[in-house]
């Protein structure tokens, strides 16, 4: 098993060059890695080199034991063995990489309504904090709330939400019908492509997929679109809202980013992973354990995180982000971690291996995120407390055997600002205009002071420069007075540079946005410019982006299609981040991906998804590797939203 004195891996120097990343603290890790012979993903992404082209272009099938088919995109054989050519292999892989996105978040938004119900009942270690949300909820669903308990109506929230699961009807979601724009809604039933019941919708697209069923790449792409709606509402909105109703709507809050908000002398806790369930009673222990850290001579305890359980107790909380996706392993090379907690998704096999090279340890909190050489904890609604509270004694315990001699944290942390949910936006937008606090960005972007606005979100991946793509477009975008909001791995790139602070405003915007975010600073009572790059959360927060679109078209009175706006995963990897693309452009969003998808196998799905899919919901996907060709593509595209607007 995990064994650091095996480095067979290890692959001298070649994938150590600075070039692997934009970021010095990354760069500082690398090194040390190198020097301690630590194996990282760079050097086992080495070891897959060259990658194989049938996978890079979608064109392999193993769907069936006949298999595995490949087709071959210069001559013969054009089919697989049953006869399924290049356009359908692809189609039915990408379906499969969309619901693989759309499981992820549709059942973390399950696990989160069952702790909300659980709350809500008082059979939980959970308080319900999200009272202003229950309201707006409550609404958006038709459930009655005026003068009843808060409990009450979160529990009804609650029941709500799981109905959805257990829909056999061919009716629509009901949170999706409640959520999004009625002119989406009217579009998608048009097309053919509402969901219906987020587990079912799976099941389906599971059983379209294997062999001998859908034979049309055509049906299998509209069923791709249904799935990014399936993520969109069963996932994303559902996640976002029940997890606003237990744990509060974010505010504006100033935190920092980067390695060196690790500390030398406390007890150094970071938090992996997605569920803010776990993340958040590890920052609750934290506080009220403090002091037996300090009993056992440490200065404190120090949090961290790391992906988008960092987005999350960040946006809440104010906690500090170690850093984004290809940071986690680093983390525990700086030598003072006492022990990394993580929960679901986004965290590599990879880690007890490093971890075992140092003191720090790997806890796992759920039943279906394991690994071999990691303390188990498995959270549930009702032992929430008790778990949390021993994996921060744990980390306590763990203090003691922190070797100093291997300990080396990089000097890098940068301020940054969370916290930008829709609500604060607009709360902030309200201290200049508190009847249509939507009118002032409006007026704006028609005056052409803000020239559009553009979502970037998504990951990193280890093919790509990390942060680099993201920085450089963001750069450019944000010179030419593009308003950006941001989630997710690329939320915390941007985080580390200065993109998430009022200088960053002086720093990066164009003289438009610059004062149009100093003006709407100083009403709302920053003292201070808003900083360029409002982080809205983590990638379930990708609803937040949603809704806010949905409020901007619904004042303009026109669809989100029309809006001045683009979207963007410049570094994506994960398939959460296909299927979240997939739903951007089923609202109607130009969506850019930054690293190729494996498409490009088949013409037909190509065509489709870069061009054809406009002319049916608006949106469509575009490619491109250059960050500052892939910006004039949204500046363009937001100059000819802005022309057919009139503006
Ligand atoms: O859900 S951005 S690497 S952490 S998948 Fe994963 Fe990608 Fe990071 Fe958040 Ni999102
Ligand atoms: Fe080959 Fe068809 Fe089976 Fe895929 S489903 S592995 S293409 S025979």
């Amino acid at each position: 098993m995990s064994n650091h004195h095996d480095h067979s891996h290890y692959t001298e120097g070649i994938m150590f060059a600075d070039d692997r990343s934009v970021d010095p603290a990354v760069v500082e890790m690398l090194h040390k890695a190198k020097k301690e012979h630590i194996e990282t993903i760079h050097d086992r992404y080495a070891q897959q080199l060259p990658q194989c082209g049938f996978g890079d272009l979608g064109i392999c099938c193993r769907n069936c034991l006949q298999g595995p088919c490949r087709v071959n995109p210069f001559g013969e054989p054009k089919e697989g063995i049953c006869g399924a050519d290049a356009d359908l292999i692809v189609a039915r892989n990408l379906l499969r990489t969309i619901v693989g996105g759309a499981s992820s978040h549709v059942d973390h938004s399950y696990m989160a309504i069952h702790c909300l119900k659980e709350a809500a009942l008082g059979k939980a270690d959970y308080e319900i904090k999200g009272a202003a949300k229950i309201k707006t909820v409550a609404a958006k669903l038709g459930i009655p709330y005026e003068g009843r308990p808060d409990n009450e109506v979160a529990a009804e929230i609650a029941d709500v939400a799981f109905a959805d699961f257990g829909n056999t009807t061919s009716e629509p979601m009901r949170w999706l019908t409640a959520t999004a724009p009625q002119e989406r809604v009217d579009k998608w039933a048009e097309l053919g492509i509402l969901p219906t019941n987020p587990d079912r919708e799976v099941r389906v697209a599971m059983h379209q997929t294997t062999m001998g069923v859908d034979g049309s790449p055509v049906n299998l792409l509209l069923s791709s679109l249904k799935a990014g709606l399936v993520d969109g509402y069963g996932g994303l909105q559902m996640g976002t809202d029940v997890q606003d109703i237990l744990f509060g709507i974010p505010e504006p809050v100033k935190s920092e980013a980067n390695l060196g908000v690790l500390s030398s002398d406390k007890v150094n806790i970071v938090v992996h992973g997605h569920m803010p369930e776990i993340s958040e009673k590890i920052v609750e222990w934290s506080k009220k354990l403090e002091g037996e850290a300090i009993a056992v001579g440490a200065a404190g305890i120090q949090l961290a995180g790391i992906c988008c359980s960092g987005n999350e107790i960040l946006m809440r909380q104010g906690v500090p982000l170690a850093g984004n996706y290809l940071s986690q392993e680093l983390a525990i090379i700086t030598g003072a971690v006492e022990l990394m907690v993580v929960d679901v998704q986004c965290f590599m096999p990879s880690i007890t291996k490093v971890a075992s090279c140092y003191h720090t340890k790997v806890v796992t909190t759920t039943p279906i995120g394991q690994l071999p050489d990691a303390e188990h904890f498995p959270f549930t609604p009702d032992t929430a407390d008790e778990k949390a509270a021993a994996i921060v004694r744990m980390a306590i315990a763990n203090y003691a055997n922190r070797d100093p001699r291997k300990v080396q944290i990089p000097a890098y942390r940068c301020e940054a600002w969370g916290g930008f949910s829709v609500e604060s936006i607009v709360g902030a937008l309200s201290a200049l205009d508190a009847e249509q606090p939507l009118k002032p960005l409006v007026d704006n972007i028609v005056a052409g002071n803000v020239f559009g606005a553009v979502g970037v979100v998504g990951c990193n991946n280890v093919k790509i420069r990390q942060d680099y793509q993201t920085v450089e477009m963001i750069k450019h975008l944000l010179a030419n007075n593009v308003l950006v909001v941001a989630t997710g791995c690329t939320a915390i790139a941007l985080a580390k540079y200065g993109f998430m602070t009022p200088e960053g405003a002086e720093m990066y915007a164009g003289d438009g946005l610059k004062a149009v975010l100093t003006a709407v600073g100083e009403a709302a009572g920053l003292g201070a410019p808003l900083p360029p790059v409002l982080h809205m959360g983590s990638c379930v927060d990708n609803s937040r982006i949603g809704d806010l679109l949905g409020a901007l078209a619904g004042y303009l009175g026109v669809s989100i299609a029309d809006l001045p706006v683009a979207a963007s995963a410049p570094e994506l990897q994960h398939e959460k981040a296909v299927s979240i693309g997939t739903w951007a452009v089923a609202l109607g969003v130009l969506t850019h991906c930054g690293v190729v998808p494996p498409i490009l196998g088949s013409p037909l799905v190509t065509k489709v998804l870069t061009d054809d899919v406009e002319g049916l919901v608006g949106g469509k996907f575009f490619v491109e590797l250059d960050p500052i060709k892939s910006a004039d593509i949204m500046l363009e595209h937001i100059a000819a939203k802005r022309k057919a607007l009139g503006i």
